[in-house]
């Protein structure tokens, strides 16, 4: 009775259709993919980049792909083979290329950047007329709409890491982007006013604090360390070992309004528990090496390699060598959380560990 009544309504729904598509409307069809899976359903793919595959290739980049003017960039894009773009569903990373003597001319766009520096220093990233230099380690902030044009005199190329949210942009229809009219934009009399107001992270200026997002453009290398060797001390996380995020000195939260950077070192011995959560994240091994398990599966990864995390995809992370491994980190989770998406969940049962396949 209940299997008839069903085909009765299968029947009925495919009758609509083409009634229904001539006015931009429908109703659930029979062989519609469910919209509501019991759980986040993602066609992103969980991706290893190994750094000796990318060495080779950011090499031949340096020497076979101009640097064209209009605000462009070389960069290697680390895709996701499950998406048609990015390299995950919020976020691309890149990583850049710039040779000596180069200029990265003046641009800016609705997408919100940063750059982590992997290799060499020298370079200058001006934003909004403010000049860091870039040195290995380091994190340089461009946020959305702000100038960014990068400068480089060096001897060989210099290397670092771009993540901009630019599937996240793209998916909420809000690209903006224009060239500077000039290559490079005027620097201001106090090029590194944001690091000499707020780079301690615990002294700032008195009086009211300004709004509207972060006002901290820098974060060095030795500051970023130098926390992270500190918080050593504490009793281990159980998920992270030891982990600490680049926030913003002003009122806590993350030093980007959409992503989060976090900086972690698994310590020699350490073998973390498992956990899932929404959104999805991009480890680099800044140096070291160790495994993560995601949803069963192991990789052994080293210096210079990237690894992406599929949303709701179980991980742990193991440093069987005999010397600590630091990871950079970058999430969605900043953006998860302000839209109410972000949930995570511990592995019980089993130590906390997931079988491996
Ligand atoms: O350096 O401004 O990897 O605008 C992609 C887009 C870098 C940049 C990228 C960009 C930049
Ligand atoms: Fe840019």
């Amino acid at each position: 009775m209940a299997e008839q009544q069903s085909m009765v309504d299968e029947a009925a729904r495919r009758a609509l259709k083409e009634d229904l598509a001539r006015v931009h409307c429908r109703v659930q069809q029979p062989d519609d993919p469910p919209l509501f899976t019991r759980a986040p359903d993602s066609a992103m793919q969980t991706v290893h980049w190994k750094w000796t595959d990318l060495e080779p290739l950011l090499d031949r980049l340096g020497r076979q792909l101009a640097l064209e003017p209009g605000g462009n960039r070389r960069t290697l894009r680390l895709h996701n083979p499950g998406l048609a773009y990015g390299t995950t569903h919020t976020f691309w990373a890149s990583i850049q290329v710039i040779l000596p003597g180069e200029i990265a001319g003046n641009h800016r766009h609705t997408a919100n950047a940063f750059r982590f520096v992997m290799k060499g220093g020298g370079a200058t990233t001006t934003v909004n007329g403010e000049r860091y230099p870039m040195h290995e380690g380091d994190l340089v902030l461009t946020p959305s709409m702000t100038w960014h044009d990068h400068e480089y005199h060096g001897d060989t190329p210099m290397i670092w890491l771009d993540v901009l949210d630019i599937s996240l942009m793209r998916s909420m229809h809000a690209t903006f982007f224009e060239p500077g009219k000039e290559m490079q934009q005027p620097v201001d009399a106090i090029p590194d006013r944001s690091w000499r107001q707020y780079g301690s992270g615990l002294m700032g200026p008195p009086g009211p604090q300004p709004r509207g997002g972060n006002p901290l453009l820098v974060y060095p290398r030795a500051m970023a360390e130098g926390a992270l060797q500190q918080a050593a001390g504490l009793p281990a996380d159980p998920f992270d070992d030891v982990v600490l995020e680049y926030r913003n000195p002003t009122d806590g939260g993350a030093a980007m309004s959409t992503l989060g950077m976090r900086l972690q070192t698994l310590r020699a011995g350490t073998h973390t528990r498992a956990r899932r959560h929404t959104g999805s994240k991009l480890y680099h091994v800044v140096r070291g090496e160790g495994s993560t398990i995601v949803d069963g599966q192991r990789y052994d990864w080293s210096a210079g390699d990237f690894l992406a995390l599929k949303p709701w995809a179980w991980h742990e992370h193991l440093n069987t060598s005999a010397s600590d491994a630091l990871l950079f980190q970058v999430n969605d989770i900043p953006a998860m959380s302000a839209l109410g998406y972000y949930f995570e969940e511990p592995l019980t049962g089993n130590g906390g560990h997931q079988q491996v396949a």
